[in-house]
């Protein structure tokens, strides 16, 4: 298995520097699972849970200090700081190297170094990659295996070249002074110490499969994209795909696996993302899209019977669970699952009844599994040329001015959507909560190159593509003046992707308006849901101080990408202006 002379001469020089006790190769069989999961219970990184109401499904409580993504402390390391542009963290990749290589020296002693093999999007397809993360965390070994196609697969598709991303972790001391996430797409090189968590540590996935992956696409002609992707069946049987990018805890997962409501009869879902697309211009000039992922790192809180019953089904076997809470019976709970238990133990392992002060879960807890057992699992998740994709959806959490839905003029205008999205911040990063920032595509920590450049190369995309997909904008969580969602979101918003189908067919209603193309009354059938009396006209009004409002931080926003702003998103920007201070809406709408 270790055949291949780069890779081998990676592993030798990491444990030069890290200096482990043993080396373990990563093979991805049921053997070494069984394996890696008996080591993970001897050192304390997992907890059984009770194994005949929840077979092979483990408990991992990380340091109360590493429980999110640390967007400080991640820096994009290319040689020209111009490169990583305003938006992201910079290190010169000298400094970088040698400060983490200082932590890195010696890290692993008296530990394993697992070496860790893994493929990014299906085997064989011309459009998937290779990695190796070497890690001294078991936890981190066993979610890889169920977060990618791991160890032999991978090793078989790399073949005798050096053509890998190579990434380095170690937990080293968990010390939040020495934690760093640095990426070197010259190097295709990702080193990352001090944390064990999530996407900190999951190397496949922000890092690789979203940073380095976008500088690489940016370079090859493809877009690397926070994206779900989800096919939506009609009851005459026709799928269409679509895509949308949500920032972190803004409901990616939940879109990817919904559940249609009782009177959307011979509706069907079929989720073959949940947080990353790679999309290329197909052959026919439709946008193609891959999921490189093979499994789920969902957030727990929120997930419910009610809310995520596809969820709470795949999560009965083999699932591994972060920084929940236990039950006595040695199950999991956290909060929105279901009524609080009497009595449990919180993600801390300290005793919590209901009146504890603090939640029982962390609020960014979550849980891990593969693809496969989810209920909506599309098997084209296996197609090696994707899915061709109808519609692009951006979406964000705004308690106010950004309408329920609305629909991109054109291309270029569903670039300056996707560019001036702004959402309000979520446990899934360190920092304040609920706090409004400008996160474009979602891509605000994980676009591994200049911003600017980003969007221009968004912009030239829609030239290549002659059949490209629709664009637009949704709010599942505008708030009414008592503070509560207005649109109950969940399985209803198939309601709204319904209306986008047939959009993409040429028949939905909309009404032109400065901002896009709203749906027409009526043209969003809401049935007989309990909406609150004059919801509907809210969720789809125009708040024009609002947007007056926004057009400021978007000129400041635009204005930090001095140059690298993409001219035509300048004037996406001043038609926006123009029309909300009264000029005509535009014309040559499609
Ligand atoms: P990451 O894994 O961090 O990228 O998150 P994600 O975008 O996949 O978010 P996810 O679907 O896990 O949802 C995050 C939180 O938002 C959960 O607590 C959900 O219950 C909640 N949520 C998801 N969809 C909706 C919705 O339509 N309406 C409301 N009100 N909440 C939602
Ligand atoms: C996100 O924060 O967008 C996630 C979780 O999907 S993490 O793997 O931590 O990035
Ligand atoms: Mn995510």
């Amino acid at each position: 298995m270790r055949t291949n002379g780069a890779l081998q001469a990676w592993v030798e020089e990491s444990a030069r520097l890290c200096r482990p006790d043993r080396i373990v190769w990563c093979d991805g069989s049921a053997e070494e699972k069984d394996r890696l999961t008996s080591e993970a219970l001897d050192s304390g990184d997992f907890r059984a849970l009770d194994q005949r109401a929840l077979p092979g499904c483990y408990l991992h409580r990380s340091n109360p200090n590493d429980v999110a993504r640390t967007e400080k402390l991640t820096f994009i390391c290319s040689p020209d700081k111009e490169d990583a542009g305003p938006t992201n963290n910079w290190l010169a990749p000298k400094e970088a190297y040698a400060r983490l290589g200082s932590i890195f020296e010696g890290s692993m002693r008296g530990r394993t170094m697992y070496v860790v093999p893994f493929l990014m999007g299906p085997a064989g397809s011309p459009f998937s990659k290779v990695g190796v993360e070497i890690t001294d965390s078991v936890y981190v070994a066993l979610n890889m295996g169920l977060m990618t196609r791991m160890g032999e697969v991978a090793l078989r598709q790399l073949g005798g070249s050096d053509d890998f991303t190579r990434g380095l972790h170690s937990k080293a001391d968990l010390d939040e002074n020495r934690r760093f996430i640095c990426h070197f797409p010259q190097d295709n090189t990702i080193w990352s110490v001090g944390s064990g968590y999530g996407g900190n540590a999951l190397l496949s996935k922000k890092c690789l499969a979203l940073r380095l992956a976008s500088a690489l696409g940016r370079r090859e002609g493809w877009l690397a994209e926070h994206m779900l992707i989800v096919g939506i069946e009609d009851p005459a049987g026709n799928t269409t795909y679509v895509c949308a990018a949500f920032p972190s805890a803004c409901g990616k997962t939940n879109l990817a696996m919904l559940v249609p409501p009782a009177s959307f009869k011979g509706w069907k879902v079929w989720t073959v993302g949940d947080d990353i697309a790679w999309l290329r211009p197909g052959p026919d000039g439709r946008l193609w899209a891959i999921n490189p992922e093979a499994g789920f790192f969902g957030v727990a809180p929120g997930t419910s019977a009610k809310s995520n019953p596809n969820a709470l089904a795949m999560l009965e076997r083999g699932a591994i669970f972060t920084n929940v809470a236990e039950t006595p019976d040695g199950r999991v709970w956290w909060e929105g699952l279901s009524d609080p238990p009497v009595a449990c133990t919180d993600w801390r392992g300290r005793p919590w009844t209901p009146a504890s002060a603090e939640p029982a879960a962390h609020a960014n807890s979550r849980f891990t599994v593969s693809i496969k057992q989810c209920p909506s699992y599309s098997k084209e998740w296996e197609n090696p040329q994707g899915v061709p994709i109808s519609a692009i959806i951006f979406g964000a959490r705004r308690a106010g001015v950004v309408p329920l839905v609305y629909e991109s003029f054109n291309w270029d205008h569903g670039v300056f959507l996707g560019a001036t999205m702004a959402s309000e911040t979520t446990a899934a990063a360190t920092g304040a909560v609920g706090v409004l920032r400008r996160d474009p595509f979602a891509m605000l920590p994980f676009c591994g190159y200049n911003m600017g450049d980003y969007f221009g190369h968004w912009i030239g995309m829609g030239r290549r593509l002659q059949r490209p997909p629709r664009i637009f904008r949704v709010n599942w969580f505008m708030r009414g003046d008592d503070g509560k969602f207005l649109w109950p979101g969940f399985g209803e918003n198939l309601r709204v992707l319904r209306w986008m189908i047939e959009r993409c067919n040429g028949r939905g209603k909309a009404v032109e308006t400065p901002i896009g193309l709203l749906p027409a009354p009526g043209a969003i059938e809401v049935g007989d849901l309990p909406l609150a009396s004059g919801a509907m006209d809210r969720l789809l009004s125009i708040d024009r101080d609002g947007w007056l409002a926004a057009l400021n931080t978007q000129d400041e926003f635009f204005g930090s990408l001095g140059p690298h702003l993409p001219r035509e998103l300048q004037a996406e920007h001043e038609g926006l202006a123009q029309r909300l201070h009264g000029g005509p809406v535009r014309s040559g709408a499609r």
